[in-house]
């Protein structure tokens, strides 16, 4: 079986993890974010498509989702006594050889696909991880600090504002210009379940999808598509997506997700237990929908939300 994920960082990785517990002979194609890319002292760092392979390869902080574990931070800190910072974003030391090793073969020339196939060399996640683009996307927001309007990086808004500003508007800068990496359509095209993981439906998936020709091939593919709300309880689990959603006019509710991906795009909608009120309104919108417990506690709990997926996409073949 054939199975293709589009997925952010943590909530992507974590669902990856599960899924491929549950599904062990799958063979699994990861199309990974790459607008909360940035560039920071000169290196190139994706941090989703880094939180995605080292999750899946044991190299992960698990305690917070992204990083490495048995981290320090030396050379940040050097590099704050020269007082080059930014010093609000945490880059540890194993970590910077990823960017180091990632930049340099940029530099030589190699798409970012084939960058990411050799960090992946050595980690060995067990799935086929795919960058969206090989062009360059990066996610902005505008904001209004101090009454003056202006735009950051989504890691500006996202890690040193902590998302406590509202977000006028969320601009994947690049994304029309960008194209699909190679193996990305070709991996819907083929595929035989599409999934969408708990994974930030703006910055994350959102993001994979305003890449022109995405969206169009997972709405066109044979296979089909199903989708797990991020949103429990009325709230994102882990983040902020409250913040982003709102930005595009979509209320933080496990229905409401399932609206703003759209019965073009989705066969299929997951939502947990505790939104099980949710199922009649997300059906009504044309999506088969099923309410199964959706907290990612462990491999184990993890391992059965991706076999509810998989049964929802073989009930709405
Ligand atoms: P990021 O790039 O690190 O922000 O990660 P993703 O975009 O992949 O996913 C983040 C989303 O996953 C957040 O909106 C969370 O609400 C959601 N999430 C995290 N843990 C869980 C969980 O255990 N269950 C569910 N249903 N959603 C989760
Ligand atoms: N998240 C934070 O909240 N603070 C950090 O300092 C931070 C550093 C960082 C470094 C490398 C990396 O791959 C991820 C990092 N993250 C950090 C996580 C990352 O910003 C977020 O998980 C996502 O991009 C949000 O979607
Ligand atoms: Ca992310």
């Amino acid at each position: 079986m054939r199975i293709v994920v589009l997925a952010g960082g943590i909530g992507g990785a974590r669902f990856l993890r599960g899924l491929k517990s549950a599904a062990p002979a799958a063979e699994i194609t990861v199309i990974g974010n790459t607008g909360d890319d940035i560039h920071l002292f000169g290196l190139k760092v994706c941090p989703d498509l880094d939180t995605v392979m080292y999750t899946l390869g044991g190299g992960i902080n698990e305690d917070q989702g992204w990083g490495r574990a048995d981290e320090s931070f030396t050379l940040k800190e050097e590099l704050a006594a020269y007082g080059v910072g930014p010093t609000w974003f945490g880059l540890g030391d194993r970590d910077f050889a990823t960017h180091i090793v990632r930049t340099q073969m940029l530099a030589a020339g190699y798409p970012l696909s084939a960058v990411t196939e050799a960090l992946c060399d050595r980690w060995q996640p067990g799935v086929r991880l795919l960058p969206m683009s090989d062009d360059r996307v990066e996610t902005h927001v505008a904001v209004t600090e101090n009454g003056e309007r202006r735009v950051v990086h989504f890691q500006e808004y996202w890690v040193r504002l902590r998302a406590s500003l509202a977000a006028e508007a969320v601009v994947p800068v690049g994304a029309e210009q960008a194209k699909p990496a190679p193996g990305v359509l070709e991996a819907l095209a083929s595929a035989d379940v599409i999934l969408l993981p708990p994974s930030n439906p703006v910055v994350s998936i959102g993001t994979i999808l305003a890449v022109p020709g995405i969206r169009e091939a997972v709405a066109g593919a044979a296979a089909p598509v199903v989708g797990l709300s991020p949103i429990v309880g009325g709230a994102p689990v882990r983040g902020m997506a409250d913040k982003v959603l709102a930005a595009v006019g979509v209320e933080s509710t496990a229905a409401a997700v399932a609206r703003h991906y759209g019965a073009d795009l989705l066969d299929g909608w997951l939502v947990d237990t505790a939104d099980a009120d949710a199922v009649a309104e997300v059906e009504a919108a044309g999506i088969a929908c099923r309410a199964v417990p959706l907290m990612m506690t462990g491999t184990e709990a993890t391992a059965a939300m991706a076999r509810e997926a998989l049964s929802l996409a073989e009930a709405a073949r």
